[in-house]
């Protein structure tokens, strides 16, 4: 029925003013309907507050018996940091419970639609489930396989180049291609670089919200917004406590073979990690991929040189490459985009489906999906 998208839309619309906050929880919207009326609607906002139907069934109150609701996900079966949200919905008198798709967390799975059945309630589900999957890739990544979403994410020059041959490389994309990257930052629960990146540039890592587009900043109040976790590949322990990344709010994760006994701050933590197969000097890409997943992070925002992304690809774990091209011309003495070593006849070279174009200032954004064999 019409009315059922308008309102499902709606609901999407909601869940999506989250997308900043909820991490490690996923995105999820509700409104609740009677006799044509709203009257209720909330968003989850942040991990361990009220879900969306709690905050939607609270500015209902009394009213919320014989209603629809209409939520992005399925309520919730389980007591996690909050009580289950199908009994909330039961519990409230709801009639009808209009759900967009299956929560693949294996504590939910089914089981909130379940126990909805099971008390009365009309339950209905798969409308609009495709918008509802991309609010939350990461989020049902991590549920549906044990891995984060990854976003590699590149910047080069129209002939693919990413610095001069004597490694000059500050700004090559635009101020406005940086805020762009800002964004995605503030919506990744981790952001990967190498220690080869932290020693050659000494980046921050941090989202600053200054640099965030204005709708973003209105949003949401400066204290109400996580920082990524800032992770390291550092097979060498390179990185040390003087590095800039290290002082930064939020935590930081280094991901070697074996930790070192320096005085690190509080926040930072060694993960140690198995080293690759047939390359016992570097720690294993997959083994990381599957550790962050364990540590709860849906999407990992990769900001590295060649090296780590030749790696990530080879590995196969990236999801998305994320290609900013500024319009100018480095020659063919600067460094290339990215390392892939054994990479000889042209029928194995990585190939990737286009799936956004976009101009970002005077630069040029691709988003590319991997077309793995
Ligand atoms: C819902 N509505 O708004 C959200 C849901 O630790 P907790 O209690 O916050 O539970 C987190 C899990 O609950 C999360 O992994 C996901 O399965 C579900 N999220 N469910 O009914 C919501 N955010
Ligand atoms: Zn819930």
């Amino acid at each position: 029925m019409q009315l059922d998208e308008f309102y499902m839309a709606r609901a999407l619309g909601l869940a999506r003013r989250g997308r900043f906050t909820t991490a490690p929880n996923p995105n999820v919207g509700c409104v609740i309907v009677r006799e044509g009326n709203i009257i209720g609607e909330g968003f989850h906002l942040r991990a361990g507050e009220p879900h969306a139907e709690v905050h939607a069934l609270r500015m209902a109150g009394a009213a919320a018996r014989g209603a629809t609701a209409y939520v992005t996900l399925e309520p919730c079966s389980h007591h996690g940091r909050t009580p289950p949200c199908a009994d909330a919905l039961v519990a409230a008198g709801v009639a009808r419970v209009v759900v967009a798709m299956q929560d693949p967390n294996p504590q939910v799975a089914g089981r909130g639609m379940y126990l909805l059945r099971q008390a009365g309630v009309s339950v209905e589900h798969g409308l609009m489930m495709n918008e509802a999957e991309a609010l939350n890739p990461g989020f049902l990544k991590r549920m549906r396989t044990g891995f984060p979403y990854v976003q590699l994410k590149l910047a080069a020059s129209l002939d693919g180049r990413t610095a001069m041959a004597s490694g000059e490389s500050q700004w090559i994309t635009s101020p406005q291609a940086r805020r762009d990257v800002q964004a995605f930052r503030a919506r990744a629960g981790a952001i990967l670089t190498s220690a080869a990146t932290v020693l050659a540039d000494d980046p921050a890592l941090t989202v600053r919200w200054e640099s965030l587009p204005e709708s973003i900043r209105e949003a949401y109040a400066q204290a109400s917004l996580r920082q990524p976790v800032r992770v390291v590949v550092d097979s060498q322990n390179r990185v040390t406590p003087a590095h800039r990344l290290v002082a930064q709010p939020g935590q930081t994760w280094l991901a070697r073979l074996r930790p070192d006994d320096r005085p690190w701050p509080r926040d930072v933590e060694q993960l140690t990690l198995p080293s690759g197969q047939g390359d016992t000097a570097r720690v294993d890409i997959v083994a990381l991929m599957l550790m962050l997943a364990r540590r709860q992070v849906n999407t990992l925002w990769v900001e590295a040189g060649a090296s780590l992304a030749g790696a990530l690809l080879n590995a196969g774990v990236v999801d998305e490459l994320i290609l900013y091209l500024a319009p100018k011309l480095l020659g063919s003495a600067a460094r290339g985009l990215c390392d892939l070593p054994g990479l000889d006849t042209l029928a194995r070279a990585p190939e990737f489906d286009l799936a956004d174009l976009r101009q970002v200032g005077p630069d040029i954004r691709l988003r590319l999906k991997p077309r793995y064999p």
